[in-house]
């Protein structure tokens, strides 16, 4: 345990604390983010299992009438941030928010506070598990199309890996709108643009803005007629999980009535699989619905198929020979994206950064199959990272270089819940 590290991660914590909920960091990202909160509650419930399942309350707090949990709730507009609320304009929650969600780790999170032997904590649970399940059946409404079994994504911004070379082919056959308003990143007066998507990269994610705000955040329109359709092994691995948590969660809370509904999400996930298999790559890529072109490289979502417990036992036997590849590539656990592939940038956000949440659920995944070894050295390359450079948002997997956000919420949680502990804090199978 390295006592000044842990210091500094509550510090952290409690510095992005906005009453209730915690922003990723400070005037970059200055509202509540979804995956950002449930990773922060992992960290919380270490020192404050209160504050933790609050964090999580504030979150369903901003369900909207749909089902969905958005990426981001806007509780107060920040000029620091675009595009915020007077963009989105949805209104279709209590709480004004974006028209897109987030992938899918609350369940998952909740099973981990939930001590069957604490009324307390089931209590917290319970109130939240009927939320949860309304939102696991919105990405089964909306994001899943005819053509398509596995989920998908109408936007980058919903997968969480915003700038992924995975979502190049699809966004190369997709036109700026000629329409779009001019406008003002924020995001690169706060960070070095180097590191950050591009112009045209940012003019696309605002097209698919303007379609769905010019919707009334429609989300059958936007699934079916919206600029973009990509089925995501990262979303889609992550509810599988999140899908198998929350039955073990509907076990121990007693609610044997939930449990057909998703049991049968279970099934039609595993089902689906398949769809996101590049046998030219042997990896699980993602994929345009519309032309079934693959993307063509390892991205950090391709090992999670180990955290969904999904695949044939060839399909995991290839993953595992590119986890090993790239991982002898870097010096630091496992890039956001394959070094062999066209478009690496080891610093540029989602095209090459160790991104510390997927590590977890990476190691997590490989723990629970039998590579405890491998875990083991994710784990301990997050903690060596951590402590050369800090609490960063994301690191050079190369030089261990922090880059883009200091002091991040998730990265100082994960070192309280995981990679600064003295013990992997889960089952190893
Ligand atoms: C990044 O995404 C936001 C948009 O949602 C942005 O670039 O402005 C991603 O890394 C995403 O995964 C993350 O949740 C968010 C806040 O940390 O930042």
């Amino acid at each position: 345990m390295n006592k000044r590290l842990n210091e500094k991660a509550v510090a952290i914590l409690k510095k992005n604390d906005r009453g209730g909920f915690t922003i990723p960091t400070a005037r970059l990202y200055p509202f509540q983010w979804n995956w950002d909160s449930s990773f922060t509650a992992l960290g919380l419930t270490t020192y404050d299992p209160d504050r933790a399942w609050r964090e999580l309350e504030m979150l369903v707090g901003g369900q909207c009438s749909d089902g969905m949990i958005p990426s981001i709730i806007f509780r107060s507009d920040d000029q620091d941030y675009f595009p915020g609320p007077k963009i989105w304009q949805n209104d279709n929650g209590p709480v004004s928010c974006t028209g897109i969600s987030q992938p899918p780790v609350l369940a998952s999170v909740m099973l981990s506070l939930t001590d069957p032997a604490d009324t307390g904590s089931c209590e917290r649970a319970m109130a939240l598990f009927d939320p949860v399940m309304r939102w696991h059946r919105w990405f089964h409404l909306f994001r899943r199309t005819e053509n398509a079994p596995a989920i998908c994504t109408v936007h980058p911004w919903e997968t969480g890996r915003d700038n992924c070379p995975d979502w190049n082919t699809a966004l190369a056959g997709m036109e700026v709108d000629s329409e779009l308003p001019s406008y003002v990143r924020k995001d690169i007066e706060h960070a070095d643009a180097s590191q950050r998507p591009s112009q045209l990269e940012y003019d696309k994610y605002l097209t698919i803005v303007k379609f769905g705000r010019e919707h009334g955040w429609n989300q059958d329109t936007l699934l079916k007629d919206g600029p973009l359709q990509v089925a995501d092994p990262g979303l889609h691995f992550i509810l599988l999980r999140a899908n198998r948590d929350l039955l073990k969660l509907a076990h121990i809370l007693e609610r044997e009535d939930a449990c057909a509904d998703i049991e049968h999400w279970i099934r039609a996930g595993e089902a689906a699989v398949n769809y996101l298999w590049n046998d030219e790559m042997r990896a699980f890529c993602a994929r345009d619905v519309r032309t079934g072109i693959f993307s063509n490289g390892f991205s950090s979502a391709s090992a999670l198929v180990f955290y969904a417990g999904a695949g044939t036992q060839e399909q995991r036997q290839h993953t595992l020979e590119h986890i090993r590849r790239i991982g002898d590539k870097t010096r630091f656990g496992q890039p956001s994206w394959d070094p062999d592939a066209a478009g690496f940038e080891s610093q540029r956000y989602w095209c090459g950064p160790l991104w510390c949440q997927m590590n977890y659920m990476i190691a997590r995944g490989l723990a629970e199959n039998g590579e405890a070894g491998l875990a083991e050295k994710m784990r301990l390359d997050l903690r060596r990272v951590i402590e050369l450079s800090g609490f960063y948002e994301c690191f050079d997997p190369m030089s261990g270089e922090g880059c883009i956000g200091g002091d991040f919420s998730w990265t100082a949680a994960l070192w309280l819940a995981w990679a600064g502990r003295d013990a992997p804090a889960f089952q190893t199978g």
